[in-house]
């Protein structure tokens, strides 16, 4: 049960997925498609010979377990009826919607007016875009790159549906051009699971399988909405509860998904009593799950300490890990009750969340962005890797570290050297499978980019999906950022924000999504993808394109490459935009674990990379898996002050807002709200639906959003929530973390007051 303050009768709280999520989505699909486009395409859905969901990264069954009717989810077949719209924008569309009036739409409404259909420029002091030839905009493109001083003005960043093929050369391209300069959505994401992870373990991915948790004895989930953000995470655990596994939750939020669960793929479930998935709920204060961790730690020393040998796994750790000693000593040194304080739990629940780890070895812990996006993300996924290590929870069925990805091939587009650091190793295969000499200075990641482009080095931006106007923090400084730039380049296939805050020259270029069909002289041709487990699968798409103007991602990259590098360039441009067997030849040569690249994509449900922990193999210098010491790095706020998160409803994907509603919330109509204890708002005299002032403050600066509603939620005392993307305007550019440089979305501190309209 959660320990909570005071009971609190609203909002309703809905089982997730079920019947609901049923009706829900054959809404949307008939909304957006009408003639069933995007129902034919729910039946190809991360089918082993269909295309892989556009929606997050969670990982398909084996083939045999592949379910015939479709492998989706309710937010999967959302994101699909979304991309398989029948409704396109052409030139009569811009001809009749200024910018200017387009900014004053919403993001929902922009989307909503259905795929761009040809590509389009809006010229320097112009308020309208008009059409333009694809070779004009390769041309004018690579005009603007050549005028640039030096490499290093340019930007290109990545978003995380973009295809292992089109990522490949993406990155290709730009270092053959001359720079690292490739931040990309995960630098907002899972930068601080990888930098962790890496460091401690040698692999900045997750070490288990989706085999694997139905085996696990306990799983830790924090930090993550799975319902919504990942709901075919739900049937792997129900799996484990029905094998006998315990699940803990821990999040401010006591979220749906994690309360109530029925299985949409299993029709006798959508009535009756649905499944509860959490056996434990812990309502932590935001961002003390570093403080929980270590209390856990120290009540299973002492559990050891009372029966040696049945907590800690000291044959493990002899063998396979460094630093225990120090770990040791230092976990020692805290106080349990200064720990258990700061996490703002009831004591009890922190002893029934350790005496459910005693004498378990098979372990998991996932986490997602309650957990990355604060300033000390690392500093708690390292306990992450304390904890198991303890247990020897790693490198055995049932066990081991479970980053949940956020977009479909965000792991994939890193693994094909979307990074503006990739090692020495990576450069040095790059240069001599394309024989040239990869710049070696490191580029800017996401938050810099903007740094960059503000301080007017950085004078051109091209971004490779995404909508990195609404994305990146400080939603101002951004929108001043991009309008800086000589010119700013957006691949994408629906209309957004970004189109909008152009640079003195902005380029459309409209592309295929996943679910079209691929066509080039060579054939139809597939793409291939990697998941939150590391497995790489093909995906074709099937659906007739909704233009004839569009063009696939790896045709734009590979027609702009010959344009920029010139006819002397010696990579084969063209071979590779028709053939992308050819893409793949040159990504075995380059990157370890994909050989036999075209044999093994074609193989139902497509092969595994390596992954050293999953075999009980450290590659860190010392062969070892690393404990670490990290000292208490939780910050202190004001005692007036909320701290508010960003976080996403129901019907989003990102900055695509399918709707207003936030069903498993009970939230209606509207993203315009906050989520607010009943008794903070007792404290700030406001009722339910009055309108709120919220004022950040960040080292002397402050920011506002005015306007949205008072909603009471069961959450902690001292805590606020608003929706992403939202809440950008109140994330200041410099709050993020020393380490991977995330933005700390989730902890923004906050006065609130109620808004006294005159
Ligand atoms: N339908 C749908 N699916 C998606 C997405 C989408 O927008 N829509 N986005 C995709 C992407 S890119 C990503 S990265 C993932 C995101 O998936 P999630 O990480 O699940 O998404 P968020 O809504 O950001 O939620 C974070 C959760 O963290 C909790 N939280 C906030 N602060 C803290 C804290 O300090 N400690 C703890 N323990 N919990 C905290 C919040 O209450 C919330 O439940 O989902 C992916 N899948
Ligand atoms: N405050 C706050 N900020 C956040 C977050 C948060 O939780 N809070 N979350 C962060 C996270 S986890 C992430 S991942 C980023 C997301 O940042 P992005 O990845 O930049 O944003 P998306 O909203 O996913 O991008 C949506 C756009 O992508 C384009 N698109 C869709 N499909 C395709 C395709 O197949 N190809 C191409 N070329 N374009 C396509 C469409 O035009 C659509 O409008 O935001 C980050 N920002
Ligand atoms: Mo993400």
């Amino acid at each position: 049960m959660p320990k909570k303050s005071a009971p609190i009768p609203y909002p309703p709280r809905k089982p997730a997925a079920g019947w609901d999520s049923i009706q829900s989505v054959a809404f949307k699909i008939w909304e957006e498609t009408h003639t069933g486009r995007g129902i034919k395409s729910l039946f190809q859905l991360n089918q082993p010979n269909g295309f892989d969901c556009p929606s997050c990264a969670w990982p398909d069954p084996d083939p045999s377990d592949v379910s015939r009717v479709g492998e989706y989810c309710e937010n999967g077949a959302k994101a699909v009826a979304w991309e398989a719209s029948k409704n396109t924008i052409g030139e009569e569309f811009f001809r009749e919607h200024s910018i200017a009036d387009l900014m004053n739409k919403s993001d929902h409404w922009l989307e909503k007016q259905g795929r761009i259909s040809q590509p389009f420029i809006v010229k320097p002091g112009s308020n309208h875009y008009e059409p333009l030839t694809w070779e004009a905009a390769f041309s004018s493109i690579s005009g603007s790159l050549r005028q640039l001083e030096y490499p290093d003005q340019a930007l290109f960043y990545t978003s995380g549906r973009t295809s292992n093929e089109a990522a490949f050369l993406y990155q290709c391209m730009v270092r053959q051009f001359g720079t690292n300069n490739l931040p990309d959505c995960s630098n907002m994401c899972h930068e601080a699971s990888g930098k962790a992870l890496m460091e401690t373990l040698g692999i900045g991915k997750a070490s288990v399988t989706i085999d694997d948790i139905p085996k696990a004895e306990v799983m830790l989930i924090f930090g993550q909405n799975p319902g919504t953000n990942a709901p075919r995470m739900l049937t792997a655990l129900q799996k484990l509860k029905a094998n006998g596994g315990k699940i803990m939750a821990v999040n401010p939020l006591p979220e749906a998904g994690l309360m109530q669960f029925r299985n949409p793929q299993k029709p006798w479930e959508w009535v009756g009593k649905p499944t509860a998935i959490q056996d434990l709920f812990l309502p932590i204060t935001i961002n003390a799950d570093w403080a929980l961790l270590k209390a856990l730690q120290k009540l299973l020393l002492s559990f050891e300490e009372e029966n040696p040998g049945t907590v800690i796994d000291k044959p493990f750790i002899d063998h396979n890990t460094g630093g225990y000693q120090e770990f040791i000593a230092d976990l020692k040194e805290l106080s349990l009750e200064k720990l258990i304080a700061a996490t703002g739990l009831a004591q009890d629940a922190v002893h029934e969340a350790a005496e459910m780890l005693k004498g378990k070895r098979r372990v998991i812990i996932a986490w997602a962005m309650g957990i990355t996006q604060h300033s000390n993300a690392e500093s708690t996924i390292r306990e992450f890797v304390n904890l198991l290590l303890m247990l020897g929870a790693i490198g055995k069925e049932g066990a081991g570290t479970l980053p949940v990805r956020g977009h479909s091939n965000v792991q994939g587009d890193r693994t094909m050297g979307i990074w503006e650091k990739m090692p020495d190793a990576f450069l040095d295969r790059l240069g001599k499978a394309f024989n040239f000499s990869p710049p070696r200075t490191h580029g800017v990641a996401a938050v810099d980019a903007v740094r960059l482009m503000l301080s007017g080095k950085g004078r051109f931006f091209f971004g490779l999906g995404g909508n990195f106007a609404l994305a990146a923090p400080d939603t101002q400084k951004v929108f001043e950022a991009l309008r800086l730039c000589n010119m700013t380049v957006q691949v994408s296939t629906k209309l957004n924000r970004s189109h909008l805050v152009h640079g003195k020259t902005g380029i459309i270029l409209p592309c295929l999504g996943r679910t079209e069909r691929d066509h080039t002289p060579n054939g139809n041709q597939f793409v291939s993808t990697e998941d939150t487990a590391g497995r790489v699968r093909m995906s074709k798409g099937d659906l007739p394109p909704v233009s004839k103007h569009l063009k696939s991602e790896v045709e734009i990259i590979c027609r702009l490459g010959r344009e920029l590098l010139g006819k002397d360039n010696h990579t084969n441009w063209e071979g590779m935009a028709e053939n992308y067997d050819l893409i793949r030849d040159k990504i075995q040569e380059v990157i370890p674990g994909f050989e036999d690249y075209n044999i093994r994509v074609r193989s139902a449900g497509g092969f595994y990379l390596p992954n050293g922990p999953r075999e009980g193999k450290f590659h860190t210098p010392s062969k070892k898996a690393i404990f670490t010491v990290n000292p208490w790095p939780l910050r202190e706020k004001r005692s007036d002050t909320f701290i508010l998160m960003t976080i996403r409803s129901h019907d989003q994907f990102n900055t695509s807002v399918y709707g207003m509603d936030d069903r498993y919330r009970g939230i209606r109509n509207s993203r315009e709200v906050v989520l607010i204890h009943p008794e903070d708002m007792q404290k700030l005299e406001l009722e339910e639906g009055d309108s709120m002032r919220i004022t950040s403050h960040f080292k002397g600066e402050s920011r506002t959003l005015e306007g949205f509603k008072a909603v009471p939620y069961d959450m902690p005392l001292g805590t606020l929530a608003v929706y992403f993307p939202e809440g950008n305007v109140l994330v200041a550019l410099d709050n993020q973390s020393g380490e991977s440089l995330c933005p700390s979305s989730k902890y923004i501190e906050a006065s609130a007051e109620k808004l006294v309209l005159s």
